[in-house]
């Protein structure tokens, strides 16, 4: 059908757009896991990043507890994953308990952070080990590590605290209070940071960009003096954090806290906070809350967990097991509309199935809200996952569109790996913005390419104009959070709504040093819609050399539309020229008649 519009008339594209604009949202996934990991699903997906630098974001899976797999991914090759780098802790005598990539030395190659406990002691409360192996030609070496001089009580946060794009480790040490933060560099130094307040664990600290000025601020989870959650809010002012700005209690009803991401929830540039918490201690009556930017109330966008007479609900953490996970929402623009979406796993409370469910960013019914979710209840790809532990987004094969990856319990210790993609159909539009770390651009050391570092703290913003023709700005924080399995994507997929119309202006933000004032801010403007971005940042004091260079996706139909349009051109133009030559040849005809007639008459 779309074939058509190679013809040269754009109007079956046009005829197209229209009908998927009144098409409802179906929610199709197909079951690919054969195809993209082969004989190979099963272990604990812990990480994402690119650590070969190819452009295609690959796996970091933890099997058996200690053993690191990265699997590169390979378009020409099948099944697309394959296991290639390998990195066993068994002779230590340890496990792994979370994964962080990232550049920590500054050398534009990837590095793994892990966190790691003696196997012998394993228990949820066993102080943590960082450890940092350091990538070199794109291996791993188990001699080749550096580890951290201090054991921490939970995971740590990575940022770039210092504004320096080398990504720093923000831990408080076992025994501590004060957080202290490690300074990633050729040569790594330590520094207090100046908290007033005990962190709560686990905790969901995120380095991202809270007030709309493109520079990462620090939001932390701390312990208030009646030992209930509170967030802090430490803006970065003038390239420095000095104090927290403001700090908000938890909402009064929530019991269990689970972990704060933050989205562009509803779809004004700027970053909201959604926090999913129980109201009681068994998970039995759940709620998702959503804090709007600049706002300090709680205003619940998902309250309603009953279908068919089952009540779900969120799985509580179970702090006698090392596995178990706090409660954590994972976010993505699943459907493309400007909204971000998210996948949540929740539990029969009467019964003992778990499952994994869409959450999909829809209009509020209710003048309360703006936005709300509403539960997919019934995709049945996503329903045949029995016992699902972790749902998370991910662009499989990097043609923009966010697809489902699914751990779910076994028989054995570890997981098996559900891989379900996204087939939506292709009406509407996106932009894939990864922003690098900017240390180098040309001339990275050892000539290593600088792509895939993974770098926490660059902010996205963009605006447009939708379908309707109404301003719409959409924005995002690249890699804010990294611990208990927040498995964030190096890149972030924008959602544009089904108008194909060039995207006004996109906006990059990064962190700055302490004292610099000036912001390190570019925009650039008229970026094609499908189009895959890449940021480099480069040199980063000066925000009007940074380069961005443009991957468009093949297959889509705006290039469809291009050709169509082109098409059209030629058409217009051979029917000018034809009439163009038919008007000459009238006019030589008259000249001639006229020539004819002149002659006639001076007969
Ligand atoms: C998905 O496909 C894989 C392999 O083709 C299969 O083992 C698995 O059971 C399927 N999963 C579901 C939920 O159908
Ligand atoms: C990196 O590895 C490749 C193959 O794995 C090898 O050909 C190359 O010489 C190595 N480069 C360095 C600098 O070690
Ligand atoms: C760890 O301790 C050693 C010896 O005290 C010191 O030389 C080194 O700088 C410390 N490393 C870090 C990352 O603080
Ligand atoms: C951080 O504070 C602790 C005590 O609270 C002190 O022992 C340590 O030296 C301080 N570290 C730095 C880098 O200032
Ligand atoms: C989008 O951002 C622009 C500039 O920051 C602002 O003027 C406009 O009001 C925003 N639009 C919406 C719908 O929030
Ligand atoms: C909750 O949603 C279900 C269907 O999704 C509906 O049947 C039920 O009436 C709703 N309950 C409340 C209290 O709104
Ligand atoms: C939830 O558990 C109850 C009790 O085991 C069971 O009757 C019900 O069918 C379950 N609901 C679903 C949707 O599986
Ligand atoms: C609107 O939502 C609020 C809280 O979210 C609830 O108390 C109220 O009953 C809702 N009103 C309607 C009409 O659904
Ligand atoms: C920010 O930090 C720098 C370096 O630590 C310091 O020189 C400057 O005075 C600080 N500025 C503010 C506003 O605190
Ligand atoms: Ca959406």
């Amino acid at each position: 059908m779309v074939e058509q519009s190679f013809v040269g008339c754009p109007l079956p594209v046009f005829v197209l757009l229209l009908s998927a604009a009144v098409s409802p949202l179906r929610a199709s996934l197909k079951n690919v896991t054969g195809d993209v990991l082969g004989s190979e699903a099963w272990g604990r997906v812990a990480a994402f990043g690119d650590f070969n630098a190819d452009k295609q974001t690959d796996l970091f899976i933890v099997r058996g507890g200690n053993e690191l797999r990265i699997f590169l991914a390979d378009l020409k090759s099948t099944p697309y994953f394959s296991p290639k780098v390998k990195l066993s802790l068994q002779s230590d005598g340890v496990l792994i308990t979370s994964v962080v990539p990232g550049d920590y030395n500054g050398d534009s190659q990837m590095d793994v952070l892990l966190t790691t406990v003696p196997s012998a002691e394993a228990e949820p409360n066993s102080p943590l080990s960082v450890v940092i192996y350091w990538g070199q030609n794109q291996t791993l070496n188990i001699n080749h590590k550096l580890q951290l001089n201090n054991t921490y009580s939970d995971e740590p946060h990575v940022m770039d605290f210092n504004g320096d794009l080398i990504p720093d480790i923000f831990g408080v040490p076992t025994g501590g209070q004060t957080p202290l933060i490690t300074y990633g560099g050729e040569v790594m130094t330590t520094g207090n940071f100046s908290a007033t307040r005990p962190m709560y664990v686990p905790h969901s600290h995120a380095f991202i960009d809270l007030n709309g000025d493109y520079t990462a601020d620090l939001l932390l989870t701390t312990l208030a003096a009646d030992k209930s959650v509170q967030f802090e809010t430490w803006e970065n002012q003038g390239g420095n954090f000095s104090k927290a700005t403001s700090i908000v209690s938890k909402p009064k009803e929530a019991k269990v806290i689970g972990q704060s991401v933050f989205a562009d929830f509803d779809g004004d540039g700027f970053q909201d906070h959604l926090l999913p918490v129980c109201e009681d201690d068994k998970c039995l009556k759940s709620v998702i809350y959503f804090m709007k930017h600049g706002s300090t109330e709680w205003i619940p966008v998902l309250l309603n967990f009953t279908y068919a007479n089952t009540i779900w609900g969120f799985v509580p953490q179970d702090s006698t097991h090392l596995q178990s996970l706090p409660i954590t929402l994972h976010v993505g623009d699943y459907n493309m509309d400007g909204f971000p979406d998210a996948l949540a796993i929740l539990r029969n409370t009467s019964g003992s199935n778990q499952q994994a469910f869409l959450l999909e960013n829809v209009p509020c019914k209710n003048t309360t809200c703006s936005r709300m979710f509403d539960v997919h209840w019934e995709i049945s790809d996503l329903n045949q996952i029995k016992d699902a532990a972790v749902s998370t987004f991910f662009d499989v094969y990097e043609d923009g569109i966010l697809d489902i990856i699914v751990l779910s319990k076994s028989s054995s210790e570890d997981s098996a790996i559900h891989v379900l993609m996204n087939n939506f159909e292709a009406d509407a539009y996106f932009v894939k913005v990864i922003v690098l770390s900017g240390i180098c651009s040309n001339d990275c050391p050892q000539q290593v390419k600088p792509f895939g570092v993974n770098q926490p703290g660059p902010y996205i913003m963009y605006t447009t104009v939708d379908a309707n023709g109404y301003l719409k700005n959409a924005s995002a924080g690249q890699l804010s959070q990294s611990a208990h399995m927040a498995l964030q994507l190096p890149y972030n997929v924008l959602g544009l709504g089904r108008s194909a119309n060039f995207l006004d202006h996109l906006y990059v933000g990064i962190p700055r040093p302490p004292g610099e004032k000036q912001i390190r801010r570019q925009e650039w403007t008229a970026i094609i819609p499908n189009s895959q971005l890449i940021v480099i940042p480069y040199p980063p004091q000066t925000p009007k050399s940074w380069s961005a260079k443009l991957y468009l996706t093949p297959s889509n139909i705006v290039l469809l539309t291009a050709i169509a349009l082109i098409g059209v051109c030629v058409f217009i133009l051979a029917i000018i020229g034809i009439l163009h030559w038919q008007e000459k040849k009238a006019d030589d005809r008259e000249k001639r008649q006229e020539a004819h007639r002149f002659h006639f008459d001076a007969m």
